[in-house]
């Protein structure tokens, strides 16, 4: 069994090509809960509809996040009557959170509401939320000399990224309970982690402030993958790199290798970055260079390929 952790694009991108050349009993996707929020009486669960579209092959080929071929009749009528217009749902896209409301407010939990929703899309790969119960990324910002906090969506969205970040909370991760069937995978057979490249600070670090996932990680058997989610010092998509200077980070691959520490067993980095191999290396991490730009699903597929040969060779060597 492969586990991979995901985030929005850069982690859906990396699942799909997992879920191309894995069959759906040998894949688990987990995926960060963090950007969820409250609005208009939904629940909304940014990253896992980002990955359930990618893998159904419905997402939004430009933004990542949202459906193809949208229409905006709600947000434009929304708009019209003077409702909040600053976060965009699509008319296709308000099906899922329709039906995601409905399903919470019977009182299923969300990975029972997830599971049911990619099988509705088709999907046979089993995608689970890192947690069942809410953990909400709360960014802490300087602006001005003033201290603040925001809602995720707050900063990413209505913000456009634009406060400068001094930190970052989980509110809700130590009350976090796991997915039953997350907890079952986990106590089974597990070959391989796979950290998909997605962002360190509000993607990846809030599924490992769950503390059944982080236990379960500190007592690994197998080995740790990430795929960096920094290519050349620059995030391949969304705010990291950003994150990163303001944190007082280089943003470079090294660096993210740096800040993963020993929760990492292994990297796989961008070819563009091969001159930071060794440096990775003696941080006595093997290292993989390959191509991580995931520009279409034959090079998502590709990059997994290679993941799961290195996995493979890292478990022959533990
Ligand atoms: N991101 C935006 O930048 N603007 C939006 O209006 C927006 C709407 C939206 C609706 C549903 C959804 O699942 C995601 C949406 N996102 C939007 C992306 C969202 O902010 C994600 O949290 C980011 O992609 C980061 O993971």
């Amino acid at each position: 069994m492969i586990v991979a952790l995901a985030g929005g694009v850069g982690g859906a991108r990396l699942a799909v090509g997992l879920a191309a050349v894995l069959p759906p009993g040998a894949l688990t996707i987990v995926v960060n809960t963090g950007d969820d929020f409250e609005h208009m009486g939904f629940t909304i669960c940014p990253d896992l509809d980002t990955v359930m579209y990618t893998l159904a092959g419905v997402n939004h080929p430009q933004t990542g996040w949202g459906r193809a071929g949208e229409t905006w009749n709600f947000m434009n009528e929304i708009r019209r009557l003077g409702g909040a217009d600053w976060f965009q749902l699509g008319d296709r896209d308000l099906a899922v959170h329709v039906l995601r409301r409905e399903a919470l407010h019977r009182g299923l939990p969300l990975s029972t509401v997830t599971l049911d929703l990619a099988d509705r899309f088709g999907i046979r790969h089993t995608i689970l939320p890192m947690s069942d119960t809410p953990v909400r990324t709360r960014v802490k910002t300087m602006v001005g000399g003033n201290k603040g906090e925001l809602a995720f969506q707050d900063y990413f969205v209505r913000l456009r990224c634009r406060p400068r970040v001094t930190g970052f909370r989980f509110a809700g991760a130590r009350s976090a309970r796991v997915p039953a069937a997350l907890a079952r995978i986990m106590r089974g057979c597990v070959d391989a982690v796979v950290i998909c490249p997605s962002n360190p600070f509000v993607s990846v670090a809030p599924i490992f402030a769950v503390p059944a996932i982080r236990t379960w990680l500190k007592a690994r058997t197998f080995p740790v993958l990430a795929v960096s989610p920094i290519v050349g010092g620059v995030a391949v998509k969304g705010p990291a790199a950003k994150m990163m200077r303001e944190l007082g980070l280089k943003p470079s691959t090294l660096e993210v290798a740096r800040h993963y520490g020993k929760r990492v067993d292994a990297w796989v980095i961008d070819q563009r970055d091969a001159h930071l191999r060794e440096r990775i290396a003696h941080l006595d991490k093997p290292v993989l260079v390959a191509d991580t730009l995931m520009t279409n699903a034959t090079k998502s597929a590709g990059l997994a390929q290679r993941v799961l040969g290195f996995a493979q060779q890292l478990k022959n060597v533990k």
